[in-house]
């Protein structure tokens, strides 16, 4: 018994806690895949090589969205601007991939950006070829609904609609998934610390 209780308190001392990461980790450690001939909003190639050594934080959506995005977006900023505190502005980069080439033109996204203030975030559009591939490889649904009429109060709106999968898909400084986060409601404080944990590897 004393022997094992001496072995247990030299596993404890030998090996400290790892982190662990907050997000849903099925799957992964994976190499992210390639993304491919996609447009940034400053009308230039793509590509998650320029991004090495930094940890990417990386979304999907339109610029027309009228609810899901812009939640998304908001918390992505609230993360920004935490990181930011702590020091780690230009370690890592917020990347949003749009799911209507429809309508998401390079001006389009630029003008978007401007307006909402997401100036750090990169906006990537790109040929429907090119981001379906992406958004396959990515495991990211889209569904296009055209435009749809909306009640708000008395009033009738039209609202152009794509159903997306909404997630927080989290990129190593070697490239590699670490994990995910489902759903609009992304949770900012565990966000914020993972990233700073995969910034410090
Ligand atoms: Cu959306």
């Amino acid at each position: 018994m004393r022997k094992i209780i001496f072995f247990l308190f030299v596993l404890i001392v030998i090996f400290p806690k790892t982190y662990a990461l907050e997000g849903s980790t099925k799957g992964f450690p994976k190499k992210a895949p390639e993304i491919k001939n996609l447009i940034t909003d400053e009308g230039e190639t793509f590509s998650l090589e320029n991004l090495k050594d930094k940890v990417i934080i990386l979304t999907y959506g339109y610029t027309h969205c009228p609810h899901v995005c812009p939640t998304i977006l908001g918390f992505l900023k609230q993360v920004e601007e935490q990181l930011n505190l702590k020091g780690y502005k230009g370690k890592y980069k917020i990347v949003f991939i749009s799911v209507d080439p429809k309508y998401d033109t390079v001006e389009r996204l630029k003008k978007y950006k401007k307006q909402n203030e997401y100036e750090d975030f990169i906006f990537l559009t790109g040929k429907k070829d090119d981001l379906e591939k992406v958004w396959k490889k990515y495991k990211v649904f889209v569904r296009d609904r055209g435009m749809m009429e909306m009640k708000h109060g008395n009033m009738i709106m039209k609202h152009r609609m794509v159903d997306h999968t909404a997630k927080v898909t989290i990129i190593d400084k070697n490239g590699y998934i670490r994990e995910e986060f489902l759903g609009m409601y992304l949770p900012v404080e565990s966000i914020v610390k993972d990233v700073e944990s995969l910034i410090k590897e």
